[in-house]
Order: C-alpha cells, then sequence, then structure tokens
C-alpha cells in the first residue's frame, strides 16, 4: 500500500466524503489520486481562503471537514479559516503538499518556499493539535493514526504534509497497523465517580439549574443525550450564539440565546441567577458575554469543556470531558417542578406592506417567517450574524456562523460546504456587503456544481458595525451592483431590492424554483438590527 492510499483510506473511515482544494505541482499526484478516488469527490474552490471556510462548514455540519492544497503559496491561504476551526473547535484535515525529499538537495531555491522547508509545519503547529511532515513511509501509518486520534480527542484541525515524491512511495507491510490504538488520555475511574456523586447531591438540592450548551457537546455527538438529560431533570437550556442551534428552539426548555447583557432579561436573570450553572462544552468568549466580565461566579458553576472539569472551585484533571457528559447524562432525574423558561426577542411578524422600505428588522422577520427544516441560515460577521441571533431555528445545524472568531468572509464559502454536506437543504446565506466583496467569487463554486442557495447581501453602504464604533471615511464602501454577479459567474438570479413587497416576492420565487438567488437588499446605512443594537451597547462601553 502506498502513502497517498493509506491517507486516502484513513479520510475515508473519518467519514469524509468531500475535500476541498485548488491543486498545485506540490500537490498534483495526491490531488490526482483524491480526485479519482471514487470514494471521495474533490471539489475545486476559487481560492484557498475559501477552501478553507468551505471545509470548516462541511466538519461543522458532516463531522470533519478536509482541505487539499498545495505547498506554501496555497497553505498560507487556509490559515485564517484554519485559526477559525481551531478557535471554534472544529475538527478538520488540513492536508498539504510539498517539495519531495529528493529534490531538496540541489543546492537552488525551489518555488514558494520561504525561508526553510520545516517553516510551514512550524506556522501550522500553533493553530493545529498534532501536524506531521511525513518524511518516511515506514512511520507514515504511526504519525497519520496518532494524528487523526487527536483530532478527535481535541476537536481540532490537523496537519498533514505530504512531499511529492512520498505519496507513491510503498509502505512497508510491518509498518501497517490494524489494532485500534488505547486513547492517549484515559479517565480516572475514581476521580469520575467522586466528581459525579458531588454533582448528583448538588443537583438534588438545586432550586434553579441551568445548563449553558456549547459546541463541543454537538461535536462529540452529545446533544441528543444531553437534551434527555435536561429533560430528565427539568433544566433549561441557554445557548451562546456560537452554539445556536445546538437544539431546536422550539423545545420547550430552550431558554434563548446568552449573550451577558445583549440577551433578554429572562434569559440573563434565569442563567445568572442560577444556583447550579452547568456549562458544558462552551467555550466562553467576550462575544458570548458582551464584552464584559461574567456576572456568574464560580461557586455557582460546573464546568466542563474538553480543555477543563472543574466544579465550583476544583478541577478534575483526570478527566476526559466525553467520560464526564457520558457519566454526567446518567444522574437520574430529579423531580423539579416545571421551569419557567423565556421565549427570546420574538422577531416582529413578517407582513410585508406594500410600498413600505425594507428595514434589517424586516428582513430578518422576513427570513424568520420562512425558515423550516429544509433551510440552513450561514450568516457572515457583521450585522447579520448579530441580528441573525433572533431567528428562530428549529433544526441542530441550522445556524452557522464563526460567532467567536468573527472573521469576515466565511459564509459563502460555508454555503460551498453546507451544500455538499447536506444536499437535502436550502443554504440561506446572510452576508453583508463588505463581506460579500471579499469572497463573492466561491458563488461561482456553487453555479459550477449546479447547487442551489439564496444569497440576501445586507447592503448598508459600508461597514456599518465599525461605524457604531468608530465613525470614518475608513468604512465606505465603492458601491456594486451586487446582483449582477449572476452574469460573471454565469448563472443565477439576481435582485434589486429596496421595499418589502420587493423582497417578499424574491423570497418567495427563490424558494420555489430553486437555483441561485442573489438578493441585493439595500437598507440605509446608520439602520441596524435589534440584536447589534444591543451588542454595540455593550461593546462602547468596552472601547
Ligand atoms: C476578515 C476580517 N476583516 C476585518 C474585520 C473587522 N470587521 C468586523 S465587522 C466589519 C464590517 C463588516 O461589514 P459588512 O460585511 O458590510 O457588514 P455590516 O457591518 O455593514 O453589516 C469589519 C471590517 C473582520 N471581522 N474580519
Ligand atoms: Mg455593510
Amino acid at each position: 500500500m502506498t502513502v497517498g492510499e493509506f491517507l486516502r483510506n484513513r479520510l475515508v473511515d473519518e467519514g469524509i466524503g468531500h475535500i476541498f482544494g485548488i491543486p498545485g505541482d506540490y500537490v498534483l499526484d495526491l490531488y490526482r489520486e483524491c480526485w479519482d478516488d471514487p470514494r471521495i469527490d474533490v471539489i475545486n474552490n476559487t481560492d484557498e481562503n475559501h477552501s478553507g471556510f468551505a471545509a470548516d462548514a462541511y466538519g461543522r455540519v458532516a463531522g470533519t471537514g478536509c482541505l487539499l492544497v498545495t505547498y506554501s503559496v496555497g497553505a498560507s491561504k487556509v490559515i485564517n479559516a484554519v485559526q477559525c476551526a481551531f478557535a471554534e473547535r472544529s475538527p478538520m484535515v488540513v492536508i498539504s503538499g510539498a517539495p519531495g525529499l529528493s529534490e531538496r538537495h540541489e543546492g537552488i531555491l525551489l518555488h514558494h518556499m520561504v525561508n526553510a522547508f520545516d517553516s510551514q509545519q512550524k506556522l501550522f503547529a500553533e493553530i493545529t493539535c498534532a501536524n506531521i511532515a511525513i518524511d518516511d513511509p515506514a512511520t507514515a501509518p504511526r504519525l497519520i493514526d496518532a494524528a487523526f486520534r487527536a483530532m478527535r480527542e481535541n476537536l481540532r484541525p490537523i496537519y498533514i504534509e505530504v512531499p511529492r515524491d512520498v505519496v507513491k512511495m510503498e509502505i512497508p507491510d510491518t509498518a501497517v497497523s490494524t489494532a485500534a490504538p488505547a486513547p492517549d488520555n484515559l479517565t480516572d475511574t475514581e476521580d469520575l465517580a467522586a466528581c459525579i456523586s458531588e454533582i448528583s447531591a448538588w443537583l438534588a438540592f438545586s432550586q434553579r439549574p441551568v445548563i449553558l450548551a456549547g459546541v463541543e457537546t454537538a461535536r462529540c455527538g452529545l446533544s441528543e443525550k444531553l437534551i434527555q438529560f435536561a429533560e430528565a431533570h427539568r433544566i433549561p437550556i441557554a445557548l451562546a450564539l456560537h452554539s445556536k442551534s445546538l437544539i431546536n428552539e422550539d423545545h420547550p426548555l430552550f431558554a434563548g440565546i446568552y449573550g451577558g447583557t445583549a440577551s433578554n432579561d429572562a434569559t440573563i436573570k434565569l442563567v445568572e441567577g442560577s444556583d447550579c450553572l452547568l456549562i458544558l462544552g462552551d467555550i466562553r468568549t467576550d462575544m458570548a458575554l458582551n464584552f464584559q466580565p461574567a456576572k456568574f461566579k464560580k461557586p455557582q458553576v460546573i464546568e466542563a469543556t474538553i480543555d477543563q472539569i472543574r466544579v465550583r472551585s476544583h478541577s478534575y484533571p483526570a478527566i476526559r470531558f466525553q467520560d464526564f457528559c457520558e457519566a454526567l447524562f446518567q444522574i437520574p432525574g430529579t423531580p423539579r417542578p416545571e421551569p419557567k423558561v423565556p421565549t427570546g426577542f420574538p422577531l416582529p411578524i413578517w407582513n410585508p406592506e406594500s410600498g413600505a422600505n425594507i428595514t434589517t428588522a424586516g428582513l430578518l422577520s422576513a427570513i424568520n417567517h420562512h425558515l423550516s427544516p429544509k433551510l440552513a441560515v450561514i450568516a457572515d460577521v457583521g450585522d447579520v450574524m448579530f441580528g441573525a441571533s433572533d431567528l428562530h431555528i428549529r433544526s441542530s445545524y441550522a445556524f452557522l456562523s464563526p460567532a467567536y472568531y468573527t472573521s469576515m468572509g466565511s459564509a459563502i464559502p460555508g454555503a460551498v460546504g453546507v451544500a455538499f454536506a447536506r444536499p437535502d437543504v436550502l443554504p440561506v446565506v446572510l452576508v453583508g456587503d463588505g463581506a460579500f466583496q471579499m469572497s463573492c467569487t466561491e458563488l461561482s463554486t456553487l453555479v459550477r456544481y449546479k447547487k442551489s442557495a439564496i444569497v440576501v447581501v445586507l447592503n448598508n453602504d459600508g461597514y456599518t458595525t465599525e461605524r457604531y464604533l468608530l465613525e470614518g471615511d475608513f468604512n465606505d464602501l465603492p458601491m456594486w451592483n451586487y446582483e449582477r454577479i449572476v452574469d460573471v459567474i454565469g448563472g443565477g438570479t439576481g435582485w434589486v431590492i429596496r421595499t418589502e413587497t420587493e423582497l417578499a416576492a424574491a423570497l418567495d420565487t427563490a424558494l420555489k424554483c430553486g437555483g441561485i438567488h442573489i438578493l441585493n437588499v439595500h437598507v440605509d446605512r446608520y439602520d441596524v438590527s435589534p440584536g447589534l443594537r444591543r451588542v454595540t451597547e455593550g461593546l462602547a462601553q468596552r472601547i
């Protein structure tokens, strides 16, 4: 078996059916192999930065994303998206080609090379949980398997560099192991029993337990068990914006999006007033606390993440998060009265009025009106992301947004990832005019692969989110005819929208007919969503 074949087998074992990337000479042999492999579809993007965000979104929905790029010029462009995946715990396999081992001693500089041959691996070391460069087929299986294991444990990207002449090298039979290796981190069972008994006793006494659930539970496949646990104990579940859609928002225990002072008063009261706040798999970020210090204090909190298990002021370093959750979710239910659960910020009912100018709030109401399990909302960074916090999402993985890392330009590529991961749902992209200008070439990939999507461009004439922090000409953008991108990419329908009735007509047609629809929605440059208004009040106090 060759190194290339071994690696492809491991990708398939991992459930990866699609790889995103762009070819280049240092990765060509591996590219060809993956392209020809009937088990894998390789999707060419228009830029490696977009491949990165497509793979990230694919991973968030399907389990694991994968990138295949050439050395240096390609790999350096995926760094932003890999950082996003690292920060937000999205597993991803980053495969990069590299100069062949045999050509490294010719005494000349090789194209794309910067500094030393291993410079790229060092760059990725900071933003992956395992990074390997394969320089010997005999060690390749062990290194590759250990990297995949690290990805599963840490839910973070891994980096695999394959020099071009290594791809077709034969692995010695003795080096290919089939035995399942033991996990790296084993839970101390005595510690786990002590920890769970401590929590059981606390839960039995607690009057106001609340769960603040986060993406790590979903990434470990524990969402269903989490919900059953909450139901058995009648514990309300709040979510941070970066975890939105972890549970169906119609669920009677869903307590709203908790975003510090940007939340609904009832959600704030519930979360901050809890006498047993179970923070499960959630990353605590400034964005999720609306840029204020956390209001809940250690004596109220059980915090379990991949990085630590902490109960009040002490931690249990020898317990794996996955094992902790499995044991926690088996604690028998406590009889407790039905909790009072807040209902979030209901967006106004969508009732389009003839001639009325569209506003950002109206746009969100319209999207909300059409939401169904057949749609997935992918929000870019900008007002669309903060505003989307109020959307009522009714199915899991139906909302994606990098609400912690907050890089602009992720949503259109993200729609490409979602389109392949979930061909049964229609991606609805919410993107600002600024983020659109960064990422619109990727719409061409949707057309190329005959995918459908509704792309709503919130055209507020510039960087409106930034205007609220510091106004200046640097927030202005050249005004584009966004809807006319369909002529350039050779597919889709463009819409210019200024009124509620125009928006209603465009959405109705787009939902009925499929294909690509680009909605250029003009709003006033200072018009913002209710969600952004709440957030800027918090941020303004910080800067
Ligand atoms: C890649 C990247 N560059 C810059 C920023 C800083 N930034 C945050 S929001 C924003 C403005 C977004 O503009 P637009 O997409 O038009 O959305 P709007 O705020 O107008 O709704 C900028 C520049 C960022 N988050 N990501
Ligand atoms: Mg804008």
